[in-house]
């Protein structure tokens, strides 16, 4: 039941940001997970249903791409296909906090993820409300993507400036993980984090690692799902 309530949130509020930050001839930045996935079957909807014209559609993951593909909407997954910049992204987080900092890459797309977002005039976050916390890392451990080469070393060293023992992500059947530009994962639950863009900082200085599920400062826009079923959007002031 509580599955089928989070998932009913996910794509209000994923439907919400299709209806309201994309217009006609817009480039628009697929996210990746299960709640941006909603986003992804809304938008062929509004392709179908109202005849809305993209010039562009970016997928920040092979996934996401073979899920346009699916909803059939052409998504370049080559992220070279960006020239200009995007008018919006929608993506998932699974953590915000009350500063519009979140956590990506609970489903290991985080690097393309920023690259997308970093090319994007609005990049919109989608969630329920069960990913709102007071502080980054309460709720979900931090994702680290890293190099493969000498991935042990490489983790001691993350364990070192974040405080606690990273965890290698492994797929169901117990081998690593791997994304789709080759990169192993480390999930380190740090608890709440006092200084999140310090932390960020840190994390991408240490040798071996190419990127961290922080994203502080990228978010313009948080649209909320509650369990009413109401939306709260949030926008960052410049
Ligand atoms: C993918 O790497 C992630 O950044 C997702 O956007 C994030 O993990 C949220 O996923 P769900 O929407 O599936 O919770």
């Amino acid at each position: 039941m509580e599955e089928i309530l989070s998932h009913n949130l996910k794509e209000i509020a994923s439907r919400y940001a299709v209806n309201n930050f994309v217009e006609n001839g817009m480039t628009v930045g697929l996210g990746s997970g299960s709640t941006a996935a909603y986003a992804v079957e809304a938008l062929a909807e509004r392709i179908s249903s109202e005849g809305l014209g993209i010039a562009k559609m970016i997928a920040t993951s092979a996934e996401t791409s073979r899920l346009a593909f699916f909803h059939g909407m052409t998504a370049a997954r080559e992220l070279n296909a960006i020239t200009g910049w995007l008018d919006v992204t929608i993506d998932g987080a699974d953590e915000v906090d009350p500063d519009m900092n979140v956590i990506k890459g609970g489903g290991g797309a985080l690097v393309r993820e920023r690259l997308v977002a970093l090319r994007t005039k609005r990049e919109v976050i989608v969630v329920d409300e069960s990913k709102l916390s007071s502080s980054l890392g309460e709720r979900h451990a931090v994702p680290i993507m890293i190099v493969p080469a000498a991935w042990e070393t490489t983790a001691e060293r993350v364990a070192d400036v974040c405080g606690a023992t990273p965890k290698l992500r492994l797929t169901p059947v117990g081998d690593p993980f791997v994304s789709d530009d080759g990169l192993y994962c480390l999930d380190v639950e740090t608890g709440p984090i006092g200084d999140v863009a310090k932390l960020e900082q840190r994390i991408k200085l240490i040798t071996g690692v190419v990127d961290s599920g922080l994203f502080v400062g990228i978010a313009h826009t948080i649209v909320v799902a509650k369990s009413d079923g109401k939306v709260d959007v949030y926008d960052r002031s410049e």
